[in-house]
């Protein structure tokens, strides 16, 4: 780094928060999936907003390009350098603010983790609609600029949905800040909904204002084993139309559930192994139990049925579907394709994916798992060499297909990229290139994170448009 850049950043956030030792690096550099890392020339570290904005204009002015990082657990190298950016922590931006009993609402930095504002809002009676296994580390900042989905979307939306106000800082240093939290303002361009799911690469989130709901503390989950996916999504339908309150319908199957049980040391969830697991989550002011019973009853075997209740029943049956992600990491390093179809062809999308890929990459083990109720599979490929895009390349082209997205909610990164073409149009791709181009000129949030900045290529010319 230059001298003059140094002294800048150390006026600014203090010498302590300005890292360059090379010791202090590594867990900022590499992501959670440990496929995507770089090299930082260091990382900075700022406690507030207008930290965050000096330091942007000091970096701008240097040329040195920002990767934005919350609690680095996203899985598509959007969050680590690539190519010799530095990165922008925003974890001190850990305040939480301006809670509103009344409205229910709440004002986050960017750095509050997920459980650290669940931990806040729930004793007062309310809730954050969003919720994902990550909780201890993703922050609120990095689940608005990916717009995370999780678990519940079913009933409560993505985490877009739960943003009535936001500050971000952009490109150059100018501070956006609409927090007032109204319900109702139709004044122009959605700004917050534009950055929400951003990834990053038009401005940096630094508070986020929230809507909660409810807390919702009588709660029942219910594990089956059926035969196949599609008798799950059967199941589902009653449940769905019988069952109030459905908060999460989740999947996966055998060879998920054997090295979670192998991993995490569980014993079997059934006496009998079965094609698929379904999951489902009831929550509401009322014990759910006895509705959310009565519909498994007409719809469920009752031996491959279990009912809990209790939060460690409940904590016990949800540690199947949850450790999947840690249990497949320990396995080896996945390609990770987070894609969704529409919920009626989630059936054929699975069993064509095994075909697909026992004919294009023999050597690829998929282990699937997800978000059934959203249409979102997790299709987690050991066995794979970390740049061999060819079963990667196979899984998107079949989801385009079917009329899905190639990101369902972990967003685009480095890691889809070269896809993004299969599930958005040519005039799609250069509308975003438009608002990037106007936002940050000089390319220095993010860049490379969903498209680079050049013209579109031959590749993405000659693709076909969804629905043409
Ligand atoms: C989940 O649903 C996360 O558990 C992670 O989105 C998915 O590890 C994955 O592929
Ligand atoms: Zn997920």
């Amino acid at each position: 780094m230059v001298p003059a850049l140094r002294a800048r950043l150390h006026r600014i956030v203090g010498p302590e928060h300005l890292l360059e030792d090379r010791d202090l690096l590594p867990s900022y550099e590499t992501d959670w999936t440990r496929r995507f890392t770089g090299s930082a020339p260091f990382v900075v570290r700022p406690a507030d907003t207008d930290q965050v904005a000096n330091v942007v204009t000091a970096c701008r002015q240097f040329r040195v390009p920002l990767v934005p990082q919350g609690g680095n657990t996203g899985l598509v190298g959007g969050s680590v350098p690539r190519a010799g950016e530095a990165v922008l922590s925003l974890r001190r931006l850990d305040r939480i603010e301006d809670f509103d009993p009344v409205a229910g609402e709440v004002t986050a930095g960017a750095g509050v983790t997920l459980q650290a504002l669940q931990e806040f809002v729930r004793p007062r009676g309310w809730d954050v609609a969003v919720d994902l296994a990550s909780r201890a580390s993703a922050t609120i900042g990095g689940m608005v600029a990916t717009n995370a989905g999780g678990i519940r979307v079913i009933r409560y939306g993505p985490m877009r949905h739960q943003v009535i106000g936001l500050e971000a800082v952009l490109a150059d240093g100018a501070i956006l800040a609409r927090l007032p939290g109204l319900l109702k303002d139709n004044t122009g361009y959605d700004l917050p909904g534009l950055l929400a799911g951003s990834e990053g690469t038009l401005a940096v989130v630094t508070r986020v204002r929230l809507r909660l709901i409810p807390a919702r503390p009588a709660r029942a989950v219910a594990l089956l084993g059926l035969p196949s996916l599609a008798a799950a999504l059967h199941v589902l339908q009653a449940i769905r139309r019988q069952a109030p309150g459905l908060e999460a319908a989740e999947v996966f199957f055998p060879e998920g559930l054997e090295l979670v049980l192998r991993h995490a040391g569980l014993a079997p969830p059934f006496p009998r192994p079965h094609g698929c697991y379904l999951l489902v989550e009831c929550a509401g002011a009322d014990d759910p139990a006895p509705a959310l019973a009565a519909a498994l009853e007409s719809a469920a075997d009752p031996a491959s049925t279990l009912l809990a209740v209790s939060r460690p029943d409940r904590d016990r049956l949800w540690a199947y579907r949850e450790r999947h992600t840690e249990a497949i990491s320990a396995e080896g390093i996945p390609h990770k394709l987070d894609i969704t179809v529409p919920l009626a062809r989630l059936a054929d999308f699975e069993a064509l994916v095994r075909t697909r890929l026992a004919a294009a990459a023999p050597g690829a083990r998929p282990i699937l798992f997800g978000h059934a109720g959203d249409g979102n599979l997790h299709v987690n490929l050991l066995g794979v060499a970390p740049d061999d895009e060819t079963a990667d390349d196979a899984v998107l082209r079949l989801v385009a297909d079917l009329g899905g997205s190639i990101s369902a909610e972990h967003g685009i990164g480095i890691a889809k990229k070269r896809w993004l073409h299969l599930t958005r149009s040519p005039a799609d791709i250069s509308a975003m290139r438009a608002v990037k181009r106007a936002l940050d000129p000089a390319g220095i949030l993010n860049p490379g994170v969903i498209f680079d900045l050049e013209p579109p290529t031959a590749a993405d010319e000659a693709a076909p448009v969804p629905g043409a």
